[in-house]
């Protein structure tokens, strides 16, 4: 009997990056363990009313404990990359000081866990755990925390520096920046538009550190930051649109990307911000080249694109996925990439984060059908194999996520995993999802 094959299979690069990633918080528990400092999100997700249902990641996917097996559906996926982050209160219980051998050991053991299955580590210093005695102290509010970071990042090089090949510093420093001092409802749960822009410039800073860090350190891994970038179009034809966008697409991505890329904050946001902005005031002489400091590569994160009307609101032209912020549009994963490409290369990039929440259920069967993730994936990789063959040197791609996970304020109700996570027997199951992206990585093609 034959079979219709598609007409054409898009081929990917030999040795293409085929990869997943998770953050600490969202996937470890073991909250009290080995020594374990607090952070941040445990103090904001204890705190009533902040997330759903109160969830919180003291549990979480007890990936802590459950590691080896993790890694083991790793490899059955057949991975080539897996991108994880490194709790700094794992590593510096009060953010400072001699570092909790315990908490080293685990990522040393997952690191080489990863080695002995052929999968390659990509390390995230920091993906939003900051020690609560640093925020006690001030917070990303504080200049000093910079180089708390910078300090911190050198520890964890010392300690994985020969066997991580790369490693992003902060993730998502806007989402820091926006979620956790605009909007509040991420930790510290702030509201504050004046030290929001202070934060972001003392991220970027301590994202220059620590690339700093890991030269000084001498070992020879790659290191680059890590964005979400959205691109911004106009809603409509107007003039008032067009110049809206552009603002918009200033506070989205270009504080982020002029600022490590060209050593610059972008003029039409500082304007905006005005000479008395706290972010304004915090720039000291040489903070822009330290936060330009040369990288390695440019991780992309990618979810949504944003609309924005005349006035600066924003509108929905797609369908939204389960998280009403998202909109689902593949072409604009083509778009950014091959802009930051334009504007910021030539770089290595990496697609560090690109998913979504889908409703799924456990059958009585053990199947878990998440076709509307395979539709997405298969899309938005589409999207970025057109990107790799219009010129864009795009290295790996990483599904976010591998597991079902704590989803910060959302707790855990959406469920953006390859990897169905029964909580309350913790039980693994892959997706439709997972079967269809072992057999992506077996090709090397869609
Ligand atoms: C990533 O953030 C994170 O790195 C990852 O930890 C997370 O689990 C994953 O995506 C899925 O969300 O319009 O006010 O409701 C994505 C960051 C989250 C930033 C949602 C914008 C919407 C804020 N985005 N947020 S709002």
């Amino acid at each position: 009997v034959e079979r219709a094959e598609p007409a054409a299979r898009l081929l990917f690069p030999p040795d293409f990056g085929w990869g997943a990633a998770t953050s600490a918080y969202q996937i470890e528990g073991a909250a009290k363990e080995d020594g374990r400092g607090e952070s941040v999100w445990d103090t904001f997700s204890r705190t009533p009313g902040r997330t759903r249902n109160g969830d919180t990641g003291d549990v979480a996917a007890d990936h802590y404990h459950r590691y080896a097996e993790d890694l083991d559906l790793m490899r059955d996926l057949g991975l080539r990359s897996y991108r994880f982050s490194i709790s700094w209160p794992r590593i510096q219980p009060d953010g400072t000081g001699a570092a909790n051998q315990r908490g080293l050991d685990f990522y040393r053991r997952l690191v080489d866990g990863l080695h002995e299955r052929g999968i390659a580590p990509m390390a995230t210093l920091f993906h939003w755990d900051l020690p609560q005695t640093l925020q006690d102290a001030g917070g990303w509010e504080s200049r000093d925390v910079a180089h708390r970071f910078a300090d911190y990042a050198a520890t964890v090089f010392a300690a994985l520096g020969d066997r991580v090949p790369v490693w992003l510093t902060i993730n998502e420093p806007k989402t820091v920046v926006q979620n956790g001092y605009l909007r509040g409802h991420h930790a510290p749960g702030r509201q504050d538009p004046d030290a929001a822009y202070l934060v972001a410039h003392h991220l970027q800073l301590a994202h220059g550190l620590a690339v700093q860090s890991l030269r000084a350190d001498g070992s020879n891994g790659r290191i680059g930051p890590a964005f979400n970038l959205h691109p911004c179009y106009p809603a409509d034809d107007s003039p008032a649109a067009a110049e809206a966008a552009r603002l918009y697409d200033g506070y989205e991505n270009r504080l982020y990307l002029d600022s490590a890329f060209h050593g610059s904050y972008p003029e039409d946001v500082l304007a905006d911000l005005g000479p008395d902005s706290r972010l304004v005031r915090g720039i000291q002489d040489g903070d822009l080249e330290i936060i330009s400091s040369p990288v390695d590569l440019l991780a992309v994160q990618y979810y949504t694109p944003i609309y924005v009307t005349g006035t600066g609101g924003t509108v929905r032209r797609w369908p939204t996925s389960e998280a009403s912020w998202q909109q689902i549009y593949p072409d604009g994963m083509y778009d950014i990439l091959t802009r930051v490409t334009r504007d910021y290369g030539p770089v290595p990039l990496t697609v560090t984060e690109n998913g979504l929440p889908t409703p799924d259920v456990l059958g009585a069967d053990g199947t878990v059908e998440d076709t509307g993730r395979v539709t997405f994936l298969r899309d938005h990789l589409a999207a970025a194999h057109r990107a790799i063959a219009d010129g864009v040197p795009l290295e790996s791609f990483h599904v976010w996520s591998l597991l079902d996970n704590f989803e910060w304020e959302e707790g855990y109700e959406q469920r953006w995993g390859l990897i169905y996570v029964d909580y309350p027997t913790q039980r693994r199951v892959f997706k439709r999802s997972a079967h269809w992206y072992r057999k992506v990585i077996a090709d090397n093609a869609l």
